[in-house]
């Protein structure tokens, strides 16, 4: 199976969390954003919406990184982060869909304003947008902070797919300045991620894409 990412993007770093957890066998192809390579005919014959990650298992082309996760975690005999049984599996889909669709809007503005387009050269924060962002960022992540009130990850006593799948855009918490503080149980469970050799194991390793989430 072919990987397409780029170490910077969070939306890979989901995808490789789990093929790292899962030790899914991925032959990792870098797809250089800053080059545009996303725009080739090749790269946009696998995923015309010109994004990574995309995953290519012998011709089957799948792309959206939560549904890479689901396919590696299907592929894996024994695998315990995408349990089976109808309501835990259903619990699983509900953050990996509420990441999709809150958390992920949310954390886009704060990257973009506060990290991306400083890197871009292309100015200054817009301020109404990181308050935009910044208010998103409170509300969801109070909802993920009470869920962790009362369990260590985030569907109960074990580790899947929806921890490592919100976890990945946090790597971004310190360049995106993405407001945490007050949430001592996110906190909490995002150490805990951390520690992790599927976290260890992905971190991006050139200077240029150096991280500092630790
Ligand atoms: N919903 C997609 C989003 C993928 C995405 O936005 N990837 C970014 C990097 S994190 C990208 O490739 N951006 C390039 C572009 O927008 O042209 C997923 O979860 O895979």
């Amino acid at each position: 199976m072919r990987l397409y990412y780029h170490p910077q993007s969070t939306c890979s770093r989901r995808a490789l969390l789990a093929a790292a957890h899962l030790d899914a066998p991925v032959e990792l192809v870098m797809v250089d954003l800053f080059r545009s390579e996303h725009h080739t005919p090749e790269f946009l014959r696998l995923n015309p919406n010109h994004r990574v990650p995309v995953l290519d298992d012998d011709g089957f082309v799948l792309w959206e990184s939560h549904a890479i996760m689901q396919y590696l975690a299907d592929k894996t005999p024994r695998q315990t982060v995408y349990p089976t049984g109808a309501r835990e599996r259903a619990d699983v889909n509900r953050w990996l869909f509420w990441c999709a669709a809150h958390l992920m809007p949310a954390i886009s503005i704060l990257n973009w304003e506060n990290n991306i387009k400083g890197l871009l050269g292309l100015g200054p924060p817009d301020p109404a947008e990181v308050n935009r962002g910044e208010e998103q960022m409170r509300e969801f992540g109070g909802v993920l902070d009470a869920n962790l009130a009362q369990r260590e990850w985030i569907c109960g006593d074990a580790l899947t797919l929806a921890d490592l799948a919100i976890a990945a855009p946090l790597a971004d918490i310190a360049r995106a300045r993405i407001p945490v503080d007050g949430y001592a149980n996110l906190q909490r469970w995002f150490t805990g991620v951390r520690a992790l050799d599927a976290w260890k194991s992905t971190q991006p390793q050139h200077p240029r894409q150096a991280t500092n989430d630790g």
